[in-house]
């Protein structure tokens, strides 16, 4: 591969975009913006630094105090014991072997979650999940950290899988720039965070189509704490975090208070509304849902509540709404209620109308495209169903055999005696770091397939290098992504690294179950299987896609696949007729109120929705902690990845606290200098940066530091996950509530 120090230029997918990449020798040397792509992001210009950094792992290492005693704590803190690739998979796949023989398969927690890296074969969770599967299966995780919450509770209201409705059933950037006259953007549509899409994302559009739609004369309100979370242009209602769900409740109160509801919708197309309404008046609390009432809890004035609402009825009025607001505590309320009001102005169904999820969270959601499928890698069926929610992994570990409710079951905590993680990092990832550190010393063992000393590797008792994407031939091809590359090796192996796939392969053949994991086959072998199966599937579309070898040769290609119809799949069928397209809830209809979720009995999530104050929100700040911490994506990045090379540009770490002047000014703080961010569950650096673009009492830690070594008091680079509570948005959900924490902010004393 090397051919001396020519230097080669190559086309590569990536989940922030495709991007060129320069290669010298063996070294990536340097990466320029794809020519297709109207609106690049940056993120790749640190990838030559990341992926020849010396924080790579060299080579497969065993935690000393596990080689030699079977320790289980020192996890953090021991050092490592490099080990030939043959010994460390003997030791590996032994451990494996003995867990489950001694313990069941239910001993292994395999969920793995997080993002790894682009790529349809070498996809570090399924390529795990495929090998545990064939060795017995393992403890499995439902849902995202991304939308979890919504993935449980949406389908009891519109009766689809939620993965589905964001993107087959919502309206593309077409329609929206069309049809709609009022946009209302709970949590904003955030252009910074359309950068990303899984899988891969080569037009960004999100910035363009948003443009286009102000241009157009379009009204968009971001209704959320952060003025930046819409592009400019775009007007700004700062409200309280948390606070959405009294927002909505105060314009539905105004929408059946004026007449403006849409009772024909409601009878023909939902069930319940008759349940809620009396709450909604105040019928059954003696309170109500006033815009007066909801004014303090929201921050948001009556009269601008009230002048909404009336402009949401009397235009074609699209509600999107963020993911972020169901990664806070009762985040099921504000997704349920969002399509109680939606349904309550009737529009869902007709083009540029109605609720949508996501728009602005991933690049991919408003592209509306044809599906065309496939290049999947089977995962084989688990033979073991338990799973847990994925956010409740703490709880898990630490409560082994502990009954926990969810989405209308109860079951005990499996004993987790081992732990498999590739392509994710939890000490990222995960709410109350402080707290997961302490629970990760009870498994017996953890292996981590990691490329970098990230801090979950460090917290491994076996860890093996993996290749990066650049290391590795690929497929790339996204679902909300038309464009299809060969992603070629560029650069030999850094250090010892193997691929996930000829790691588990290692493993597997140690366990007798190699002929099942592999089917006889490289990973060249399965690349070209996967692609050829791919190719019949377009052909059988009319979509011509060359042979493996042409694509090698063009590298890319753009896909025919861009489809601009509204609402394809779910709605519009639904409008048309409800009794031959009904929904699968099991009224058929949109449930406002769900008997099913009311049969649960939960306190914390009732039969229709309601307004449930978080456990901390501005609304019970105290003396101590009077700020409410949210902490989005970051926008230089991807969550933790690419971080051992972010880490050392200068000014870089530790990341930037947004905070309003007044907020700082109360605490002597006058910008740029590094403060302190804490509460009772820890404390991390940040670096203040004032910005009046920021709802006072307010402050922004965006996510992407690696959470530092343990026994420091103040995490260095500024992880808010040291902030953040570990409790499930409610027992129906059980998301993660990272943006629900109150902290205090103070200047750093040298
Ligand atoms: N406070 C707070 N916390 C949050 C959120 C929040 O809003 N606030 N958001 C949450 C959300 S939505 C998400 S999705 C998570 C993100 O959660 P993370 O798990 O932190 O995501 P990544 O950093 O993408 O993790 C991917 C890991 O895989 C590694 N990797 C990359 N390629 C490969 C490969 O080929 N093989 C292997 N073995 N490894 C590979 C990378 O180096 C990296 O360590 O964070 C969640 N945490
Ligand atoms: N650049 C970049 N883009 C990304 C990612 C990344 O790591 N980097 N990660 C991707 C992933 S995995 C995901 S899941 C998506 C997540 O997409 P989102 O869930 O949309 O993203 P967040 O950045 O968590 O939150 C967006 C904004 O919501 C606001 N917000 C927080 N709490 C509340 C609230 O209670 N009410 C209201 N109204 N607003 C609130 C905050 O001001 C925040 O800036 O982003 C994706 N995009
Ligand atoms: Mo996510």
């Amino acid at each position: 591969m090397a051919d001396g120090n020519t230097r080669r230029t190559h086309v590569t997918s990536s989940h922030w975009g495709a991007f060129e990449v320069d290669v010298e020798g063996d070294r990536i040397v340097a990466t320029r913006p794809f020519s297709q792509d109207p609106h690049p992001s940056d993120i790749p210009a640190i990838v030559p630094a990341a992926v020849h950094h010396s924080s790579r792992v060299a080579r497969p290492s065993i935690r000393r105090g596990w080689l030699d005693r079977r320790e289980r704590m020192g996890r953090g803190t021991d050092d490592y014991v490099e080990l030939p690739w043959d010994e460390a998979l003997d030791i590996a796949a032994a451990e494996i072997d003995r867990i489950r023989k001694t313990h069941g398969n239910e001993a292994i927690f395999g969920g793995s979650y997080g993002w790894s890296s682009a790529g349809r074969f070498h996809h570090a969770q399924s390529q795990a999940h495929r090998f545990l599967n064939c060795a017995g299966g393992y403890v499995a995780s439902f849902g995202s950290y991304s939308t979890g919450c919504a993935s449980a509770i949406m389908p009891h209201v519109f009766g689809v899988v939620f993965q589905k409705l964001l993107y087959e059933c919502q309206d593309g950037w077409h329609t929206i720039h069309e049809h709609t006259e009022t946009l209302v953007m709970f949590g904003g549509i955030n252009p910074k965070n359309s950068q990303v899409s899984m899988g891969g994302m080569t037009e960004h559009g999100t910035a363009g189509w948003m443009q286009r739609i102000l241009d157009k004369g379009t009204r968009c309100v971001n209704i959320g704490p952060q003025r930046t979370d819409a592009v400019d242009g775009c007007e700004w209602l700062p409200l309280t975090p948390g606070s959405d769900t009294a927002m909505m409740l105060a314009l539905a109160f105004v929408l059946e208070s004026e007449g403006l509801a849409d009772h024909a919708f409601l009878d023909r197309y939902t069930t319940g509304f008759d349940r809620f309404r009396p709450y909604l008046m105040g019928e059954t609390d003696g309170q109500p849902k006033t815009p007066e009432w909801a004014a303090p809890l929201c921050g948001v004035e009556p009269e601008t509540i009230r002048e909404l609402a009336r402009r949401m009825a009397a235009t074609r009025t699209l509600i999107t709404v963020s993911w972020s607001l169901q990664r806070g505590h009762h985040g099921e309320q504000p997704f349920w209620m969002s399509a109680v009001l939606a349904s309550m102005l009737g529009q869902i169904g007709l083009p540029g109308g109605g609720v949508g999820y996501g728009y602005g969270a991933i690049g991919g959601i408003g592209k509306s495209l044809m599906g065309l499928t496939g290049m999947t890698f089977s995962q084989k069926q688990n033979p073991v169903k338990r799973f847990i929610p994925v956010a409740r992994i703490a709880d898990m570990l630490r409560n082994p055999g502990v009954p926990y409710d969810f989405n209308g079951r109860n079951e005990p905590y499996p004993d987790i005696r081992l732990v498999y993680w590739a392509g994710g990092n939890p000490f990222h990832h995960h709410q109350d770091l402080n707290a997961l550190h302490e629970a990760w010393q009870k498994p017996e063992t953890i292996i981590v397939n990691e490329p970098w000393w990230t801090p979950t590797a460090k917290r491994a008792d076996i860890v093996f290098p993996a290749t990066t994407p650049y290391e590795r031939e690929d497929i790339g091809r996204a679902p909300t992504d038309d464009y299809l590359f060969y992603m070629p090796a560029m650069i030999p192996p850094v250090g010892e690294a193997r691929d996930d796939y000829d790691i588990l392969t290692g493993l597997a053949e140690r366990m007798g179950i190699g002929a099942d994991f592999t089917e006889g086959k490289t990973s060249a072998e399965w690349i070209r299987e996967l692609y050829a199966d791919y190719r019949e599937r377009a052909a059988s579309k009319g979509i011509e896609v060359p042979e493996f070898d042409g694509l090698v040769e063009q590298n890319w290609m753009q896909l025919p696949i861009r489809d601009p119809g509204p609402n394809r799949e779910l709605f519009a069928p639904f409008r048309e007729d409800p009794e031959g397209s009904p929904l699968g809830t099991p009224s058929g209809k949109i449930e406002i109120f769900s008997e099913t979720i009311d049969g649960f009995g939960y306190d914390d999530c009732p039969g229709h929705p309601v307004w449930l104050p978080a456990d901390e929100w501005l609304g019970n700040a105290t003396v101590d902690y009077p700020l409410h911490m949210v902490s989005p994506q970051p926008g230089d990045k991807l969550h933790s990845q690419l971080e051992a090379a972010l880490r050392d540009v200068e000014g870089a770490r530790p990341v930037a606290l947004a905070i309003h002047p007044d907020d700082a000014a109360a605490r002597g703080i006058e910008g740029r200098e590094i403060v302190r961010v804490f509460n009772a569950r820890g404390a991390c650096r940040a670096r203040a940066t004032l910005t009046r673009d920021i709802r006072p009492g307010v402050v922004a830690l965006p996510t992407g530091a690696w959470f530092g070594d343990p026994g420091g008091n103040i995490d260095p680079d500024g992880n808010p996950n040291v902030l953040t509570r570990d409790v499930g948005t409610s027992r129906l959900g059980q998301g993660c509530s990272a943006h629900t924490a109150l902290v205090e902010v103070a200047k750093l004393e040298r």
